[in-house]
């Protein structure tokens, strides 16, 4: 799960990976953007998806949909029998202990929602802290400020260090009695830190604090295991590791979900209804209120088998390659500013051009067909540390080569002469 070691990063480019192959089972890796080679380095916000979880999706439709778990009539079980083999890819994947632990969401922002309603707001009031770091993502944040300003609880930040990574010593001196939740970043969206977040926990569960980590940029470059972890929630989204949008998942440990209310009402949440009472679902059901995303369940599964059969040993060390031969070629470029240097970091090189607006710097680098990201990051609180408006963001993927890494540096060169 952590970092890779040492002895990879001697290895050949990519590791073990057929990337030319690889490639090939990406269609749309294969298009042009303005006449050039599309060099995608937006996986950060949202990877491509492989042929097997689009044929996974598409061959559902075409044979197999109905409504899941509500008729007795085949496709209704073949469709529920998919649906729910899915739950178990994604148990197995991340080493939950039972099914009842894995709740599809929409999206690792409906995940920590979640928990900030069903788990928090019944539990917290005021004097109550909740402890997060500098490094969140929005979807980290905001939803304990809305349950701070329903529950009359208070939200602590931990800092971070000049390099982009949360400082450990702070975050304990910030962990008091008073501290009723953890919720961290797993790896940083916007600077690519990865949290060594053992410590972490086990910092908080010596003081009995339970801890919500947001994996979502986590589970798609390192081996996860929520139980080695002992974390008690871990949430993430499908569309950033290779399987569809619209779907992600809740991991909560079964005890505390159990003493969760349910946060949304309706169908498929209920045992039986009357008027008087209502009788829950059993878990995982509880929490899954309405006609779930079928398709998208049955398309995430099948990007955990891809990723599998890759091994995420080995995405990892392909990824972690191409990090630091873009950290190398990006920065030999006039007027690059690296910002984030955290000695472990997942394939994200986040960084600022001299004198170059990054919203320019992505306009110009779209016309050389180069996909990255500039802007906040959807992490303000980090652009504000570094006292920078916005910055540049290219993050890696396994199926990313050096040719692209040399395409973006071109670009930049480009933009330096154009606006620099
Ligand atoms: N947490 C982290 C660390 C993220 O990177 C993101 C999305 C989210 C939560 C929210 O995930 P969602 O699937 O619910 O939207 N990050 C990004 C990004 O870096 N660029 O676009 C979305």
């Amino acid at each position: 799960m952590s970092a890779v070691p040492a002895a990879r990063k001697t290895r050949a480019p990519h590791a073990d990976l057929d990337v030319a192959t690889i490639r090939r089972e990406f269609p749309v890796l294969e298009r042009t953007v303005h006449g050039k080679h599309l060099a995608y380095l937006d996986n950060a916000a949202s990877s491509q998806r492989p042929r097997a979880v689009i044929d996974a999706m598409s061959g559902y439709y075409e044979t197999t949909h109905a409504n899941v778990h509500r008729g007795v009539h085949t496709l209704s079980q073949e469709a529920t029998d998919s649906f729910e083999g899915a739950r178990e890819k994604v148990r197995r994947f991340i080493n939950a202990r039972s099914m009842k632990e894995i709740v599809f969401v929409r999206g690792t922002t409906e995940a920590v929602n979640l928990v900030a309603q069903s788990f928090g707001r019944p539990r917290f009031g005021p004097g109550d802290e909740i402890l997060i770091s500098w490094l969140e993502h929005h979807a980290n944040i905001v939803p304990w400020q809305l349950l701070c300003e329903q529950t009359g609880a208070t939200l602590k930040v931990a800092p971070i260090t000049l390099r982009g990574e949360v400082d450990y010593d702070a975050f304990t001196a910030l962990l008091s009695p008073r501290t009723k939740l953890v919720a961290l970043a797993h790896v940083s969206n916007a600077l690519g830190t990865i949290v060594p977040v053992r410590r972490f926990i086990q910092a908080a569960k010596a003081r009995g604090v339970p801890v919500l980590l947001d994996g979502a940029q986590a589970v798609p470059h390192l081996e996860v295991d929520v139980q080695a972890l002992d974390c008690d929630f871990y949430a993430f989204s499908s569309h950033k590791m290779c399987g569809p949008t619209g779907i992600g998942v809740l991991y909560g440990r079964e005890a505390l979900l159990r003493e969760m209310p349910p946060w949304q009402g309706g169908g498929d949440m209920i045992l039986a209804v009357a008027f008087e009472k209502t009788l829950y679902n059993d878990l995982p059901w509880k929490f899954e209120a309405g006609t779930p995303a079928i398709a998208e369940a049955i398309g995430l599964g099948a990007a955990i088998d891809y990723l599998e059969a890759l091994g995420m040993e080995r995405i990892a060390a392909a990824e972690h390659e191409l990090l630091e031969y873009a950290t190398a070629r990006v920065q030999e470029v006039p007027g690059v500013r690296l910002v984030g240097t955290a000695p472990e970091k997942a394939a994200v090189v986040s960084f600022t051009l001299e004198h170059v607006h990054p919203h320019d710097l992505g306009t110009i680098l779209d016309h050389e067909g180069v996909a990255i990201r500039t802007g906040h990051h959807c992490a303000m609180p980090v652009m504000d540390f570094f006292n920078v408006p916005a910055t540049a963001r290219a993050s890696f993927a396994f199926y990313n080569t050096r040719a692209e890494v040399d395409q973006l540096v071109a670009a930049l060169h480009t933009a330096r002469e154009m606006l620099g």
